[in-house]
């Protein structure tokens, strides 16, 4: 159990006025909150916690997994989760508990939830991701340390590249490379997309071939110690145009110039105007086609938002990243992703593969 996160959370309880805060995991619903409130991995848990206790329930599957990660003997769940949560929820009438609106089921909300008549479940998800939101120096290192994996695994592939290559090959490498260095596993479906496929933001790597003259987008991320690094490099294989170049050099201007703008108490819908205005001056305004960034920590997408739609402002801890793109329709595309934490007095990249154009 993460005691200090656990205090904090009470306090955050008491400002919402909740008696209690109920948390359930099933198929990994809500793994990442189940992790970061008791450091338990698995798939199935119930954590529910009041002003002066705390239940962790899993079932026969993680019995030692769970005491090893929690540093307590877990409840076993036994029984249906109604019948579980009525021994466990031991409140007056009318309190009131918080929940992950987000994580559960409709179906757990009516079947379960909705039949407890004496309580009042409110949707209170936010409260975590506010928690969340903000790094403490240990999850600083733990996503520093997924970047340097992932970036020891881009440079293995990028030196086995041959003209021929198809993009599942790659991102199988890549992929494996990332497990060879200590990855747990990868963040997220690793995005190699070469030449006209450049211009799909999210293209998942394909059986095509990677030729001569192509730009290649390749987004991809490592998952280790519970959380998540997210990296995008746009790199080129040998014979491209100088408009291609040009159009690379572009993103990196904007990418660049976002980054040295971070800084604490700043809207992040202007951080991504200081990248987006780059764009449009240099005539591709309509083809950045996406927002800024996104918070990066347990999960990929996190708070807070960073986009031209985003209203929240920085703060020292938060990490997001910045990855500006531009994507041709049937042409190419090109992104460049780094992983930026915001400090007291300004930022802290915690991505350093080379940004220069590297052809391959
Ligand atoms: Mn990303």
């Amino acid at each position: 159990m993460f005691e200090e996160r656990i205090k904090f959370l009470r306090e955050k309880m008491e400002a919402k006025g909740l008696d209690a805060f109920l948390v359930v995991n099933i198929e990994s619903s809500s793994k990442p909150t189940s992790y970061y409130l008791t450091g338990f991995t698995g798939s199935f848990s119930i954590v529910y916690i009041t002003h002066d206790d705390v239940v962790f329930m899993t079932d026969g599957r993680y019995t030692e997994q769970a005491e090893k990660q929690t540093g307590e003997k877990p409840i076993l769940f036994k029984k249906k989760l109604y019948d579980e949560l009525e021994n466990i929820i031991k409140l007056p009438k009318g309190s009131k508990i918080g929940f992950e609106s987000n994580r559960i089921s409709t179906n757990t909300y009516l079947n379960v939830f909705k039949k407890f008549e004496d309580f009042e479940f409110i949707p209170s998800e936010n409260l975590i991701l506010e928690m969340r939101r903000t790094k403490s120096s240990e999850e600083v290192k733990f996503i520093k340390e997924a970047a340097i994996i992932a970036e020891k695994a881009l440079q293995e592939t990028l030196d086995s590249f041959y003209i021929g290559m198809t993009e599942k090959e790659f991102a199988a490498k890549l992929e494996y490379n990332m497990k060879i260095y200590g990855a747990d596993n990868y963040a997220f479906e690793t995005i190699v997309a070469s030449g006209p496929r450049g211009a799909l933001p999210h293209g998942i790597a394909s059986d095509k071939k990677i030729n001569v003259g192509e730009l290649i987008v390749i987004d991809f991320g490592a998952y280790a110690n519970g959380y998540n690094s997210d990296i995008t490099r746009t790199v080129a294989t040998e014979g491209i145009s100088d408009r291609q170049k040009e159009i690379y050099e572009l993103v990196l201007k904007a990418q660049k110039a976002a980054v040295e703008a971070v800084k604490p108490g700043m809207k992040y819908s202007e951080l991504d105007k200081v990248a987006r205005d780059i764009i449009k001056n240099g005539g591709y305004g309509e083809y950045f086609s996406h927002g800024l960034g996104h918070g990066l920590g347990l999960e990929v997408h996190e708070s807070p938002r960073v986009s031209y739609m985003s209203e929240e402002i920085s703060q020292p801890g938060d990490i997001i990243t910045i990855e500006p793109g531009i994507y041709l329709p049937g042409d190419l595309g090109v992104r460049i992703e780094d992983d930026v934490l915001v400090t007291e007095d300004g930022y802290e990249v915690l991505t350093s593969f080379d940004k220069s154009l590297i052809i391959i």
